[in-house]
């Protein structure tokens, strides 16, 4: 007990005055769509200041190719593969994360931190069954450990298309319930299928259900009309709650989780960006992404916080240009490559399903460059754990590791191996990557997307071959032997 307490004082002396720490949680964003990770179209300079003074990752991994379980892995430092429900959450779903469940908000918040949730949730809300949609929403942000908290529920093409500010939803009048249902049509709102000349969008697959704001969702709703979003707000309203719990909390430590909307469907930008990339509405969405992202930095600025923040800025997995919904972005991508020379997307255990950018800029202690250790999001619980001074339980947080020192550039020291969850798992070990067999579709042709799965084994050496272009499991049986036996090994911990 008293060597564990000299040992994180050790570590507070070390790193000084409590930072503040902005998580950055971008929503699809690919490998090549930033001027920092080498995107000469689309201009981002915002994201890229953060890259200039910071340390940014060539080799940095989020836990899954789709969002529900990144989200839940990074927040949780479990891997959600361990469970069998973490899938991507339907728009209704209970809450995955249980009450008093260890996070990465709750061990800022025993570190005396404030902390507020903004943006996309979808980790389920509420017991089973879901949630109160009409009362409080218990079983949310609230309840395992954030302080305050802003979301949408789940995405912004599922329903219910309103925002939840802590245990509520926004502006919902009580003579205009709302009720949700993600197995049959509920009450008399129009649908994508039966009323297509309603939509000023138009769906390329799915997404034909309850139409809101002239666009088809996924689930459908009926009632509350006035708590109703309008996608074009979407981000300067996260963007405002954000600079807003700046401002509040500037003279106390906070953590803030920024989980924008942007750049996921339905990519419906404020006009101020619509039609301003020449790339698309994906294009676009980035635009507007990297204003929010200048937003925030120039809050920081003006508060003189900025020195003492540790911003990171990542993603929650892989790019995807055509997800369900005809807005331009396949049309006029051009020459733009979301997953500069990484093969698959979003969706695929191939490299650019989950490797994605990753900076870290905090002024005052890391020094800015490039870092070509592997990293992984697994790791955020017990390396801001080490940064506050806290500890971790580790039967919770099972797969975290305290990678501080590589994440703030002290050290070059690379994971052991990098896990990625897709249709087949997959593991990374060095330069070695080793995909597990599975019987799912080898492409998803309607986003266009070549998912990694293969019925025999895979194994690329990423030195040689970083795009995974010729398997060498034939060539190499004893890798892949040594490999999948590791990832067996490590899921059976
Ligand atoms: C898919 C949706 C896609 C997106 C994804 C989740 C269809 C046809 N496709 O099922 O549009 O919502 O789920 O994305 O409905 S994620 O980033 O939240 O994981
Ligand atoms: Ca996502």
């Amino acid at each position: 007990m008293r060597f564990l307490l000299i040992f994180f004082l050790s570590i507070s002396l070390v790193y000084g005055q409590k930072p503040n720490v902005i998580l950055i949680y971008v929503d699809d964003l690919g490998y090549g769509d930033l001027g920092s990770y080498g995107s000469k179209t689309i201009k981002t300079p915002h994201m890229d200041r953060l890259a200039k003074q910071g340390l940014r990752f060539t080799q940095a991994y989020s836990t899954s190719a789709t969002c529900t379980p990144s989200r839940y892995s990074l927040l949780t430092g479990s891997y959600a593969v361990r469970r069998k429900d973490t899938g991507i959450a339907t728009g209704d779903a209970s809450a995955l994360i249980l009450p008093g469940q260890q996070t990465i908000a709750s061990i800022f918040s025993k570190a005396g931190y404030q902390s507020s949730a903004i943006g996309k949730w979808h980790l389920g809300l509420g017991p089973q069954g879901g949630p109160n949609w009409n009362g409080k929403i218990t079983q949310g942000p609230l309840d395992i450990g954030f302080t305050e908290a802003f979301i949408l529920p789940a995405t912004g093409d599922r329903v219910p298309c309103v925002y939840v500010e802590n245990d509520q939803v926004l502006g919902l009048q009580a003579n205009d319930p709302i009720q949700v249902s993600y197995t049959k049509k509920i009450g008399d709102m129009p649908t994508g299928k039966e009323n297509p000349e309603l939509l000023r969008m138009k769906h390329s697959h799915g997404h034909d259900q309850s139409i809101v704001n002239g666009v088809g969702r996924i689930g459908f709703m009926q009632g509350g009309n006035a708590a109703l979003w309008k996608d074009e707000d979407i981000a300067q309203r996260l963007t405002d709650r954000a600079k807003s719990f700046m401002r509040r909390n500037q003279k106390s430590p906070f953590f803030l989780y920024f989980a924008t909307h942007d750049i996921h469907v339905p990519r419906l930008p404020h006009v101020k960006f619509l039609g301003k990339s020449g790339y698309g509405n994906r294009g676009d969405a980035l635009l507007q992404l990297d204003d929010s992202v200048g937003q925030l930095m120039k809050t920081l600025d003006s508060l003189h916080l900025t020195q003492n923040t540790l911003v990171i800025l990542t993603s929650d997995n892989g790019p995807v240009v055509d997800d369900g919904y005809h807005d331009q972005s396949k049309e006029l991508l051009g020459n733009h490559q979301p997953a500069a020379h990484l093969k698959g997307g979003k969706y695929s255990s191939f490299e650019a399903g989950t490797r994605v950018p990753f900076i870290i800029s905090w002024p005052a202690k890391v020094k800015k460059g490039q870092s070509d250790a592997l990293v992984s999001q697994i790791d955020l619980v017990s390396s801001m754990a080490a940064l506050v001074g806290q500890s971790v339980d580790a039967s919770q947080a099972k797969d975290s590791e305290n990678q501080l020192a590589t994440w703030t550039g002290q050290s070059k020291k690379s994971r052991a191996y990098i896990i990625e969850q897709a249709g087949s798992l997959a593991i990374r070990q060095g330069d070695w990557k080793y995909i597990s067999p599975s019987k799912g579709q080898a492409v998803n042709a309607l986003v266009g997307i070549e998912l990694g799965n293969n019925p025999a084994d895979q194994l690329y050496d990423l030195s040689k071959d970083p795009s995974e272009k010729n398997n060498l499991a034939m060539e190499n049986p004893n890798k892949a032997q040594e490999l999948k036996s590791l990832l067996r090994a490590l899921m059976e911990k």
